[in-house]
């Protein structure tokens, strides 16, 4: 299943139906009098978020979305049928912008969610209603109320608790695959990862999801690289890991680096938790690690952790500090973070640049990348990892305060509420 997180979209619910002129005629009842029906409502468009689904891929190919118009009233006082809604379903997580990506209009964050986006013109009513005593003849009806119609964008911003980030080969999608069941491609070359990944990570009865997303170099908010719209899918994340790689020269223009895109980026994403994390450390030698943690500590102001993904070295550690914040953020707010409408960029801005060893190319005609290989989101991505054998997150050995917090209640999103549901069929008159 190809990958696409962001689509624009015409919508239009139902014009409504138009009254009846009609009178009744019968052969025995003089001035049988006025009997035109109410024409039916217009159907709705109504959102929904389906769960199973993970990509926008559907609305790439059909982009206007028409609910049916309210049929006519009818003679003997018969209102028109109801104009069937259009419904779109769409993966947990999406976004409804309006069409300047401006304002979110509409987030969906729970399977089964609905919304009636655009509501159905009503319809008019018939010559019955036009009765009076001065009038009772009239050949006098509406014409039924107008639907609404939209151009909007649909954004997906997928939900995971912990976003992976850094400059491509930094070792994100290392660190998934160690952690987790993902299976994401994983190369010395930048721009690997074209799409996001996701992955269950297992601790015992904990579990958390990490986003591993394509790598961001400088300039990505002016589109250089893949640009920086895949900063979207860490807008809800709880916390952020931050990883740095420690082979580089100067790992605190590394740092830098992506601070900046995330600041350029704008929504909450700067203010976020992030953990820092100096990968790779099994490459390095012992004292190159501390000379670099130490210039890096002093860079961010925060403490480093060392790591090194592709051994294991310090990635329990590292977990633990993900879910320690985690726990203690879904305990403050266990919804699922309200993500900004942040702008995307679907075009190439003059200048942008991909290296050219990366294999891809742009295309006009959808305004993506293609080419690279690693197109494919699969699902089955989703599947729940565990730790290495007989490792398990304990608090003890790494930080003080932890059971504390390790011990909070479950947070766990309750069912949807606030489901403006419509009732079928609302008739005037009868
Ligand atoms: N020595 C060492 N190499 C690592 C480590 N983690 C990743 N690598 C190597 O670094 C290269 C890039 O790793 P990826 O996991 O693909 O990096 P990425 O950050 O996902 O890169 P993009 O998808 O391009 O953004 C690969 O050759 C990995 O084998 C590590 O902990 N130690
Ligand atoms: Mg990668």
């Amino acid at each position: 299943m190809k990958f696409l997180d962001q689509a624009k979209v015409f919508l239009k619910s139902g014009d409504g139906g138009p009254g009846a002129v009609a009178f009744r005629r019968e052969k025995f009842i003089e001035f049988g009098g006025p009997d035109g029906g109410d024409g039916g409502r217009g159907g709705d468009v109504i959102i929904e978020a389906a769960d199973g689904l993970n990509t926008l891929i559907d609305y790439r190919y059909k982009q206007h979305f028409k609910a049916q118009r309210g049929h006519h009233g009818m003679g003997s006082n018969r209102n028109g049928a109801r104009g069937e809604d259009v419904v779109l379903r769409v993966p947990v997580g999406t976004q409804i912008l309006d069409e300047n990506q401006e304002t979110v209009l509409c987030d969906l964050t729970e399977a089964g969610q609905r919304r009636v986006f655009l509501r159905g013109g009503d319809g008019g009513h018939g010559n019955a209603h036009f009765k009076t005593p001065t009038n009772r003849a009239p050949r006098k009806f509406h014409p039924g109320w107008p639907g609404q119609e939209q151009w909007v964008w649909l954004r997906l911003k997928l939900i995971a608790d912990a976003g992976l980030l850094g400059l491509p080969n930094a070792g994100k999608s290392t660190f998934l695959a160690a952690t987790t069941a993902a299976k994401p491609k994983i190369a010395d070359y930048p721009f690997t990862t074209l799409a996001p990944n996701l992955g269950v990570v297992r601790a015992g009865d904990e579990e958390f999801v990490i986003a591993d997303i394509p790598g961001l170099i400088e300039g990505a908010h002016e589109g250089h690289g893949l640009g920086d719209r895949f900063l979207g899918h860490v807008e809800r994340s709880r916390i952020l890991l931050h990883l740095i790689d420690g082979t580089a020269d100067d790992v605190v223009a590394s740092y830098r680096t992506i601070r900046n895109e995330l600041e350029a980026y704008g929504g909450n994403l700067a203010d976020k938790p992030e953990v820092i994390g100096l990968n790779k450390a099994d490459a390095l030698l012992d004292e190159e690690i501390e000379e670099k943690k130490a210039a890096l500590e002093e860079a961010s102001g925060a403490e480093v952790m060392v790591l090194s993904g592709a051994t294991g070295q310090g990635v329990k550690q590292v977990l633990y500090r993900l879910l320690t914040v985690i726990k203690e953020s879904k305990s403050e707010e266990p919804e699922v973070i309200h993500a900004p409408a942040t702008r995307s960029i679907p075009r190439p801005p003059v200048g942008q640049k991909l290296p050219d060893d990366s294999g891809m190319q742009w295309d006009d005609e959808t305004g993506e990348w293609v080419g690279g290989e690693d197109e494919d989101f699969e699902e089955e991505d989703l599947e729940e990892g565990e730790l290495e054998e007989g490792e398990e997150l304990d608090g003890e050995e790494l930080d003080g305060d932890s059971d504390e917090v390790l011990d909070g209640e479950e947070p766990e999103g309750e069912e949807d509420g606030s489901d403006d549901d419509t009732d079928g069929t609302s008739r005037h008159g009868a």
